[in-house]
């Protein structure tokens, strides 16, 4: 050991090995979960410190890399993280912020920062989950690197390996998460590149190259930049879908370091796609900077449209339901000191950025308007239909809510579970009579309520509301809810504790649930937002040696399990594969998926709505062969949504 290792060892450094060890015991509470989402989790906290390299201007390039091992490299073309003596810590200041819980905000000050923020805990957090990190700095002519394993021990400290030349700089980290922490260690490729493009698309003119190195063939990777920004972003989301008018409306203006983003186009659907960021991250319930733009949005076309003459006198105003219809928009801020609010932090609370949203939008979106009213007149015409579509819509629904359990034959379909308290009471949605009829046999009639699904329920995308409240199966999921919708929606009044999907693990399967995903994104959101709504999984295989039936939900547990065998009982072990749920009998799809003590559910998330809905155009679209293409290619991942 040298001098400066020794020296490495005071009070100081025990403290911080106390506080990494922190992290280890409860990983849950700095990055949420220790499944594939936490795994992927830990790729971001290192990509934002990049990131927020690149806000402040100093960044162009990132590149994201999974090495063959499951380890990932991030590398950057910043100033490199200081190399100096830390002045609080008294070592360096990459070790700090590798060492310190949250040191990671603390130093460089100022500026738009990601990291820190609302999922920012740190490179810290990702060092003490690793089994090893480096941290390799290039920075005024020389490289420096440090290393770091077993969660946060500094295997050795910040030394000079060599020299660079003196225009180059920038940071790589390379890090392998525990698989002693992680559940899998495998990470997917196409969830680190949907976000790797999403940042690419909010930061305009950063390049982002992602790369997988476990595949041979890959060697280039994907490279995203955008000069456009969210223009570009919006482009993409419509590229399915029939714009309405040709170019993509784009705004922006910026106030005391407050910068604020608007880019939209409407399309010829029915349903709006609204994706607000603030520091680049996703604000899923809106806040200040949606509602300033929404407010404006509704209030500039009811003025246009009076003074085009397109609303009458007598007519009503344009509700935000209508102007919202088709309506493709991205809205970003920047801020330095953003407060996020709500029970998931997901919501801008910074009141003065309600009115520069305001200000920037119904400025330039009236002089788009004045400009082009051509364009104005199809927006308002479809806002006009919309308003129309939703007062039919209100006496659909108000029908609907009249028609209470009795009135209707939907007896037929749904078996009812015998308890009617709610809190134990689940409901499965089940794909095909068939399984259906297994089900029913299969469950505890007691809490449980069966209801199958025949064909295919409508898909929502390509319907207004009053169209959708019109079909019999959606109708009947209304129904046995109980919470009615829209204006009358009321969560207290869930029949079901848990709204439990059931489909086959094939493309049929994911199909199905793919729809009634939609379905719950669009009219029942806060029932996925109450965390009701889970997936079943029934097995994959099913393996018999002797008298033991064994049922495994995929390839990765199949394999340990054989791998838990004696040789002599894994070379007779009989394996067959699921075709699906039509397969099982009663007993056994009670046995595998729905008895509580032995299923396993998975939470449906907001976020698995979103991907279920980008898929959907591609899913649903008209053309049958680019969609059957777009199905057999996907229908891995779509089963995989959790991700
Ligand atoms: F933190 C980290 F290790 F996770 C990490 C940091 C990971 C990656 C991939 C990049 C970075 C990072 C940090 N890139 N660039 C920076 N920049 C700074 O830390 C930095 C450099 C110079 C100054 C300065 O004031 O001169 C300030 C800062 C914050």
């Amino acid at each position: 050991m040298n001098t400066e290792e020794k020296e490495h060892y005071d009070a100081s450094d025990i403290q911080v090995l106390e506080g990494l060890e922190a992290v280890r015991k409860r990983p849950g509470m700095y990055i949420g979960t220790t499944d594939v989402k936490g795994l992927h989790h830990l790729v971001w906290e290192i990509v934002d410190n990049a990131i927020d390299e690149a806000l402040a201007g100093y960044c162009h390039n990132i590149e994201v890399v999974i090495n063959k091992d499951n380890s990932i490299t991030v590398k950057d073309d910043g100033r490199g993280i200081p190399v100096d003596i830390h002045p609080k810590t008294k070592i360096s200041t990459v070790e700090t912020v590798y060492t310190v819980l949250h040191a990671g905000g603390k130093f460089g000050g100022g500026g738009y920062k990601v990291s820190g923020g609302l999922h920012g805990v740190g490179a810290s957090v990702v060092n003490a989950l690793s089994k090893w990190v480096e941290v390799t700095v290039y920075k005024e002519g020389k490289i420096h690197q440090i290393r770091f394993e077993n969660g946060g021990h500094t295997k050795e400290p910040l030394h000079v390996v060599g020299e660079c030349s003196s225009d180059r700089s920038g940071t790589t980290v390379t890090f392998k998460p525990d698989p002693e922490i992680f559940d899998t260690d495998i990470y997917d490729y196409d969830t680190l590149k949907t976000r790797v493009r999403e940042l690419a698309f909010l930061n305009r003119g950063l390049s982002i190259t992602i790369r997988d190195d476990r595949d041979l063939e890959d060697t280039t990777g994907e490279t995203f930049l955008y000069e456009g920004g969210i223009s570009e972003y919006v482009k993409f989301i419509n590229q399915e879908k029939t714009p309405l008018h040709e170019d993509i409306i784009h705004l922006s203006g910026e106030k005391d370091n407050v910068f604020f983003e608007v880019a939209m186009q409407y399309n010829t659907s029915y349903n709006p796609n609204i994706y607000s960021f603030v520091n680049n991250i996703n604000t899923h319930d809106g806040g200040t900077h949606e509602e300033g733009v929404k407010r404006a949005l509704t209030r500039v076309i009811n003025s246009y449209a009076r003074k085009a003459n397109l609303l009458k006198e007598k007519d009503e105003n344009l509700k935000d339901d209508d102007v919202k219809e088709g309506l493709t928009m991205i809205i970003s801020c920047k801020h330095p000191n953003p407060q996020f609010e709500g029970q998931t932090k997901g919501r801008l609370g910074n009141s003065e950025v309600r009115n520069l949203a305001d200000s920037v939008f119904s400025e330039g979106f009236e002089r788009f308007l004045l400009e082009n009213p051509e364009e104005a007149r199809t927006i308002i015409n479809k806002a006009i239909l919309a308003r129309n579509a939703r007062m039919a819509a209100k006496k659909a629904r108000e029908a609907t809510r009249k028609s209470d359990l009795a009135t209707t034959n939907f007896f037929g379909k749904l078996s009812d579970c015998k308890s009617k308290d709610p809190s134990v009471s689940e409901i499965f949605i089940v794909e095909g009579d068939s399984a259906g009829g297994s089900a029913k046999k299969g469950r505890d009639s007691m809490t449980q309520a069966i209801l199958p699904l025949r064909g295919k329920i409508l898909n929502v995308e390509k319907a207004r509301l009053d169209k959708a409240l019109g079909n019999e199966e959606i109708k009947t999921i209304i129904t046995a809810f109980g919470t009615g919708i829209g204006e009358y929606f009321d969560l207290s009044k869930l029949r079901y504790d848990k709204i439990i999907i059931m489909t086959d693990a094939d493309v049929d399967g994911s199909h199905i649930r793919v729809l009634l995903l939609t379905l719950f994104y669009r009219f029942f959101r806060p029932i996925v937002e109450a965390g009701h709504v889970y997936a079943a999984q029934p097995p994959l295989f099913r393996i018999m040696h002797g008298k033991t039936r064994k049922y495994v939900l995929n390839e990765e547990e199949l394999a340990n399990y054989l791998a838990s065998l004696p040789e002599n009982v894994r070379s007779k072990a009989e394996i067959a594969r699921m075709k699906g749920l039509g397969e099982m009998d009663a007993e056994e799809l009670n046995e595998t998926t729905m008895d509580i003590e032995k299923r396993v559910l998975r939470k449906i998330t907001i976020d698995d709505c979103v991907a279920a809905d980008s898929v959907f155009e591609r899913l649903m679209g008209d053309e049958v062969d680019p969609r059957r293409k777009f199905i057999e290619e996907n229908a891995r991942k779509v089963t995989n949504l959790d991700i």
